[in-house]
């Protein structure tokens, strides 16, 4: 198609002014309630495990209700990396869609169906979590032992998400079909892709649950195979960080660069990112299983490689979204090779939490690329660098994008006005100092051989020179502890603030593509070639090995619940 034939609708600006009605705003806010309560109560368990560290104990204060550092751990774990992210995730992917494509769901009652399906689950997980019949973190590795109630529940949180994925599938379509030959919004296309990652990563828990966990909970079988529910994990568990990733990656692209008053310097690149993404999210778990003697050397290699490739799509956004940010910048005045950067409107909170995020997310992304070369990775697993790694991807990059996001969605879809912006400018600074001391010290502290999940203020064997850096993990738990109950009193207060005129509440932010996006080429816009990559890749990188462990599975690990 040649520039003089293109469609000339809403090429230029994608925002196509459509209002979210009063129900779309209230369904949408219903999945952030519940996100943003999982966050702040699952935050609370993160300080008493620093705490613990540097040997001040307060587990045995809270004993009545929580029996020890493993249960506060499973529910640190999971409310906040699978219950904040997932329930954030699918209600923003509500608004990208209905906002990016400008017309209403095209199935509400899909939706509305997969979100309590969702909170169903998220019930049913959090009883036993609680009653500490499911203290087995939030990976639940085979051979700890939950109770049956713990799996059926992840599995209807999942389920949940798939149904809503669904309405979005449809909706997609129907805009398709009214829209011939015009390519599909950004924000909206970046949203469907990640649900359809999303819809093929999580066969892995489903047939690790479906086929194993629950039925051996159940008693149906005696015993487990530990290998085989690892690789069933893994395949879901490594994608499960770029579902959480790539919805802050739509904000970045698609937003970002509107709030900071520059526009997407590259609809193409942006396409291309996801893409890849929905291609090589999913043939790289091995990478969680450098250790495990149950899968051959080769086929670790392969994924190690293959964890190469997915590095690409972010050095695509580094250089993509540091672009947009910067024609921004400029054409607010700012000037010299990185003195632009002042110009940005750093009083914004919802930029200023954004872009610390992704600063952070510079050094979380190196410290993937140690844990991915296969012979580092020998020194660093199962260490405390681990989760200082993942808290400076999903619990800041993530997590800290999406709470810039809510300081502009939730006085959007409230008609309120953020509560004093300057308190949440602060609080996302705490999180981005706080964050820094505390990863920093759990980095070093992997790397003098501290092991990961563990009370290490009760271990035996800590040498004099941890304890410094356990301080530091401790001060950076109690700056990240203030952060949060200031980001939750924000949102309280602004939820319960009065509405305003319409005129101050802020819009949804939607960047304009520097060049028409009707130029971007249609192999860009297409799901059906990638979807074909993606299914040949997993069958060439998991076929064989999945074969060999399911044709060779041993039940023979009883399971156990030490705690
Ligand atoms: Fe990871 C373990 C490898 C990214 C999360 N990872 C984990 C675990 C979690 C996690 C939760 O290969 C622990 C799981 C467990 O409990 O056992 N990870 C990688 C690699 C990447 C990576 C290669 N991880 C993530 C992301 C996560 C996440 C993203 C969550 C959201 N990870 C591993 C490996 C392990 C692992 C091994 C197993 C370790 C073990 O032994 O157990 C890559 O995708 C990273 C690529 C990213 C970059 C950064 C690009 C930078 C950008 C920012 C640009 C800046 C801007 C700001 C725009 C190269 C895009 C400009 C600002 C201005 C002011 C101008
Ligand atoms: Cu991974």
């Amino acid at each position: 198609m040649t520039i003089a034939d293109r469609p000339e609708s809403r090429q230029k600006n994608w925002d196509t002014g459509y209002e979210l009605t009063k129900d779309e705003r209230r369904f949408i806010m219903n999945h952030v309630y519940v996100a943003i309560a999982a966050l702040t109560i699952g935050s609370l368990f993160g300080p008493l495990q620093a705490f613990q560290h540097s040997g001040v104990d307060f587990y045995p204060y809270i004993e009545p209700i929580i029996k020890s550092y493993y249960q506060g751990l499973t529910l640190h774990g999971v409310l906040n990396a699978l219950v904040w992210t997932t329930f954030f995730i699918v209600g923003f992917t509500n608004l990208t869609t209905i906002k990016g494509l400008g017309r209403p769901l095209s199935h509400p009652h899909i939706n509305r169906l997969g979100f309590w399906v969702m909170v169903v689950g998220l019930v049913m997980t959090a009883i036993p979590i609680l009653l500490d019949e499911a203290t087995v973190l939030y990976t639940f590795y085979a051979p700890l032992k939950a109770n049956w109630a713990f799996y059926l529940g992840l599995t209807l949180v999942v389920v949940g998400s798939w149904i809503e994925g669904w309405g979005f599938f449809l909706t997609f379509r129907a805009w398709r079909k009214e829209n011939p030959g015009v390519r599909s919004p950004f924000i909206a296309l970046g949203g469907v892709v990640n649900a359809a990652m999303w819809q093929i990563a999580t066969l892995g828990v489903a047939a690790s649950i479906l086929t194993m966990l629950l039925p051996w909970s159940l008693g149906i079988t005696d015993a487990t195979d530990v290998e085989l529910s690892r690789t069933y994990f893994w395949f879901t568990g490594h994608p499960l960080v770029y579902f959480w990733l790539l919805p802050a990656y739509v904000s970045w692209y698609g937003m970002l660069p509107k709030q900071v008053g520059g526009k997407l310097f590259s609809d193409s690149l942006a396409r291309l990112a996801f893409w890849m993404f929905l291609i090589v999210s999913v043939p790289v778990g091995f990478h969680h299983q450098f250790t495990d003697p149950g899968v051959p050397e080769t086929w670790k290699y392969i994924h190690a490689l293959l964890t190469y490739s997915v590095f690409f799509p972010s050095m695509l956004t580094a250089f993509t979204v540091i672009a947009s940010l910067e024609y921004g910048a400029r054409k607010r005045g700012g000037t010299g090779l990185v003195g632009w950067i002042r110009a940005l409107p750093w009083d914004d909170p919802s930029v200023t939490a954004q872009l610390l995020a992704a600063i952070l997310f510079m050094f979380g992304g190196i410290g993937g690329l140690t844990n991915a070369s296969y012979n580092l990775n020998l020194v660093i697993h199962n260490t405390a660098w681990v989760p200082g790694h993942f808290h400076l991807t999903v619990a800041t990059a993530v997590t800290l994008s999406f709470i810039g996001i809510t300081y502009w969605m939730i006085p959007h879809l409230t008609g309120k006005k953020l509560w004093k912006p300057k308190v949440a400018l602060f609080q996302a600074w705490t999180w981005f100092v706080g964050m820094i001391i505390f990863s920093n010290a759990m980095h070093v502290l992997g790397l003098l051989g501290a092991p990961r999940r563990t009370p290490l203020g009760d271990a035996p064997y800590v040498p004099e020179e941890w304890s410094g850096h356990l301080l530091r993990t401790s001060i950076g738990g109690a700056i990240l502890l203030v952060s949060v109950l200031i980001y939750g009193w924000v949102m309280y207060k602004t939820a319960r603030g009065p509405k305003v005129d319409p005129e101050d509440v802020p819009a949804i932010p939607i960047a304009e593509s520097l060049r028409d996006p009707q130029l971007t080429p249609v192999w860009l816009d297409r799901f059906k070639p990638w979807l074909i990559a993606a299914g040949v890749l997993i069958v060439v990188a998991y076929g064989p090995q999945l074969w060999d462990q399911i044709t060779g599975m041993q039940l023979n690990a009883p399971g156990w619940t030490p705690w």
